[in-house]
């Protein structure tokens, strides 16, 4: 071997080692932390990220300005002479509103489509002369605009003369759910109302065939009932859960139309081995179907309603029903556009964009971590703050720093990365160390609407106090109501 060969092998050599440092030394990509049991499904969680969602409570009801009809109704009674289920679709679209539920048969058992199993129907009313479907014109509709569909179907039938026996009964149901879930496209949720009468109070419901069912038919669906098993109901329906609100629950503790289990259900439970979060349904007027005497409810009760819901983990569920022409009543049009823009002016600036933020340990470093400004990026799930768990027993904090800018707030949002499981028990909120608001749970999202009104700081600090596990904050902001006005609304 020359020289400079010999030089040239020499070179090789050196340059090897070296990019074998470089690359030895290059820091790996931090991992994200382990879930903490149970989680969501994407189906639930794509429901959860809904946050509004719409009812429409319409059928014979609103034709004979009854809740509950007796099942004797005729037929004949049941004519909206303009009805239009795009502008229930457009109604629903422009309030930013992605999931709509329709009753297709309440609890008086006439149904909104064509049944084959039961003459108690549109197919026997004077609405297009029998030929009408309107479960068919909401998909249809629905499916113009992008906006998704679910269905109720109550199981409590006071028409039907096979109610009470069980079998024939629970195969009629059945044999409906098929024709709904087979007939008319995707369906995103299905609705199982507990109410039930008192006749035939022995009548059982074969849930589980029911379930099975709806699973093998719809495979993205999610099962609403008072004990889920994708949504729960909250347990009461004003709209509010409960202040501590778990995502996770014991399935095995609740039973359908049981009574006993409201609290239990508004708030969760920490040790709960299943994840059904709960569904606040509540209507836009006094009823749940149309009155002519009724008005839906002012603004401020709407926003209270949304921070006791969507502002403690859950989903609103609004009903705003269509009156017996067949469409949603101005007023009520008029309403919810008002809650959307209130909703979209207090919640579309975060006055903490563009803070610094510090927290009380991160996992990982620079590369892929996991550090406190994750919770600005606008990024609602995946992208969070975790601390380090070598740490965990130092208590955990992060810190929105203004750096010379004043925050002038009176709501704080706080957001868990609830696709790793729930977990955060009690927390606190500091402005400029001054405690300004105590809380429990936080889940999806947790709105904190500041009793002492409007609050300036340089600092807000969020400590968490008990969480299971090391707590994962998706999201923080720092908003301005100009609804609120705590003295007025205590008086
Ligand atoms: C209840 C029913 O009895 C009401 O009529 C309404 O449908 C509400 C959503 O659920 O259980």
């Amino acid at each position: 071997m020359g020289t400079a060969e010999l030089w040239f092998a020499l070179f090789l050599m050196v340059s090897v080692q070296f990019f074998e440092l470089v690359i030895s030394k290059r820091e790996l990509v931090t991992t994200p932390p382990l879930p903490i049991l149970p989680i969501p499904t994407s189906a639930q969680l794509k429901w959860q990220q809904r946050e509004l969602i719409m009812f429409l409570h319409f059928g014979m009801n609103t034709f004979t300005d009854s809740e509950w009809g007796t099942g004797h109704e005729n037929p004949s009674l049941f004519k909206p002479t303009g009805l239009d289920a795009h502008q229930w679709v457009d109604v629903a679209s422009s309030a930013g509103i992605s999931l709509v539920i329709l009753t297709a048969k309440h609890h008086d058992g006439f149904c909104l489509w064509p049944s084959q199993y039961t003459e108690h129907s549109v197919k026997n009313s004077p609405w297009k002369n029998g030929h009408g479907d309107v479960v068919q014109e909401l998909v249809d509709a629905a499916n113009s605009k992008g906006i998704d569909v679910g269905l109720y179907l109550s199981p409590w039938d006071r028409h039907d003369k096979r109610y009470g026996h069980e079998l024939q009964y629970n195969e009629y149901y059945l044999a409906q759910l098929q024709e709904l879930l087979r007939r008319y496209g995707s369906v995103q949720e299905i609705w199982f109302d507990g109410a039930k009468g008192p006749n035939a109070p022995n009548m059982s419901y074969y849930f589980q065939d029911w379930f099975s069912m709806v699973k093998e038919l719809q495979s993205s669906i999610n099962i609403f009932s008072d004990a889920g098993p994708d949504v729960r109901w909250v347990g009461d329906e004003k709209g509010y859960a409960g202040n501590t609100c778990w995502s996770t629950i014991n399935r095995n503790s609740l039973r359908i139309g049981d009574e006993s289990i409201v609290g239990y259900l508004n708030m969760g439970d920490p040790k709960g081995t299943d994840w059904v979060p709960p569904e606040c349904d509540v209507s836009i007027r006094t009823g749940w179907f149309w009155h002519k005497s009724q008005e839906p409810k002012p603004l401020s009760q709407l926003l209270e309603i949304y921070y006791n819901s969507v502002g403690r983990n859950c989903l609103l569920l609004l009903n705003v029903p269509p009156n017996s022409t067949g469409l949603i009543s101005d007023s009520d049009v008029r309403r919810l556009g008002e809650f959307r823009r209130a909703i979209d002016t207090i919640f579309s600036t975060n006055l903490a964009e563009g803070s610094i933020c510090k927290a009380s340990s991160q996992r990982g470093g620079k590369v892929g971590g996991f550090g406190p400004e994750n919770v600005l990026d606008g990024d609602h799930l995946w992208s969070y703050w975790a601390p380090d768990d070598e740490k965990a027993h130092e208590g955990h904090w992060i810190e929105i720093v203004g750096n010379g800018k004043v925050f002038t707030f009176n709501v704080v949002r706080i957001q868990e990365a609830i696709g790793l499981g729930q977990r955060i028990k009690s927390h606190e909120i500091y402005a400029d160390g001054n405690l300004l608001a105590t809380g429990t749970t936080v889940g999806y999202k947790k709105l904190h609407r500041l009793q002492m009104g409007t609050v300036q700081a340089h600092r807000v600090r969020i400590r968490i106090k008990k969480s299971r596990a090391w707590p994962l904050i998706s999201s923080i902001g720092l908003h301005f109501d100009p609804y609120w006005h705590p003295k007025k609304a205590n008086r």
